[in-house]
């Protein structure tokens, strides 16, 4: 049984280039995965990244340098978990498991109009690498309620800067987008990232580097082609 406080938890996932993107208790219909043995989950906890840290030590831990982000994510992750009694949950199950909606149960993020969580802080720039599930109730603080950033967006210029309006409001279309990443003209999104993403004025300060961009992109049109 877990004795985890929350302040304990945080202070571990920081020390290990973690970010904390929010906790809630769960709820029966939150979809949360009950283990195979043992109580079922009562906590979770969102482990993502915001900020280099995480990109920092991905880069200098990689082994081979062909692991990919998931591979050395679940490495990483899931003795993390052990370590604090709690079982890891990652983004990249398949069915895939409903992240946005547990951050959205959350409270520390809204829904953009692109799709991806905004969090007041971070922006567009923060992504989910686990879930962390505790059996225990823990005592969580509680979140602050930020107000949507996108409420006060006049512009919404995320909307108006892709090159081939992949963007609607309420759909993403990913074969547009693919298209043309894998054009000359796409070399923009390409290396420093979705250039719609980036208009965004919300957390500015945690825009990825455009080494952590160009990995990012590479996975996501290296999966396209093979499902294409
Ligand atoms: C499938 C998937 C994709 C697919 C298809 C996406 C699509 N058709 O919209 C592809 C491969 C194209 C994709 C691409 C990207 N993705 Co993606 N993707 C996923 C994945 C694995 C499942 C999403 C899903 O099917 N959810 C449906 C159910 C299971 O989730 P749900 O929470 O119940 O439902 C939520 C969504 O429907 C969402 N939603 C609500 N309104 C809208 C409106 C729009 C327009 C969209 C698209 C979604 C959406 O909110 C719901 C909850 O409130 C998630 C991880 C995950 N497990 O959630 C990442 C995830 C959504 N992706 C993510 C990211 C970052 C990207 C990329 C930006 C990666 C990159 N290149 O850096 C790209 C976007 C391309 C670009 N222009 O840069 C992040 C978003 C982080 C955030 N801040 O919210 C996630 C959460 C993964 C992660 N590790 O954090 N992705
Ligand atoms: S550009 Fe404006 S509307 Fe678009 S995601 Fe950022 S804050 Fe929201
Ligand atoms: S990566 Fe480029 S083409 Fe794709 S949605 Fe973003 S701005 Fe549009």
């Amino acid at each position: 049984m877990s004795t985890r406080s929350a302040s304990d938890i945080e202070r571990t996932l920081l020390a290990e280039a973690f970010t904390p993107l929010g906790w809630f208790h769960v709820n029966a219909g939150d979809g949360v995965p009950n283990p195979a043995d043992g109580a079922a989950a009562r906590t979770v906890v969102l482990i993502g990244n915001a900020g280099p840290a995480m990109w920092q030590r991905f880069s200098a831990e990689r082994v081979p340098a062909t692991q990919t982000l998931d591979e050395w994510s679940s490495a990483v992750l899931a003795p993390l978990a052990a370590k604090l009694d709690a079982t890891a949950h990652f983004p990249f199950a398949k069915p895939p498991l409903p992240f946005q909606r547990w951050a959205a149960r959350a409270g520390t993020v809204h829904t953009s109009p692109l799709g991806m969580s905004i969090h007041a802080e971070y922006g567009l720039w923060h992504a989910y690498r686990a879930a962390f599930a505790f059996s225990e109730e823990i005592a969580l603080p509680a979140h602050a309620d930020p107000e949507h950033p996108c409420d006060t967006c006049a512009d919404r210029p995320c909307l108006t800067t892709c090159p081939v309006n992949a963007f609607s409001g309420t759909a993403y279309d990913v074969p547009a987008c693919a298209a043309h990443l894998n054009t000359p003209q796409g070399a923009d999104c390409m290396d420093l990232g979705c250039r719609a993403r980036r208009a965004c004025p919300v957390g500015r300060d945690f825009v990825y580097a455009p080494a952590q961009a160009l990995f990012h992109m590479s996975a996501f049109v290296r999966a396209r082609s093979q499902n294409d």
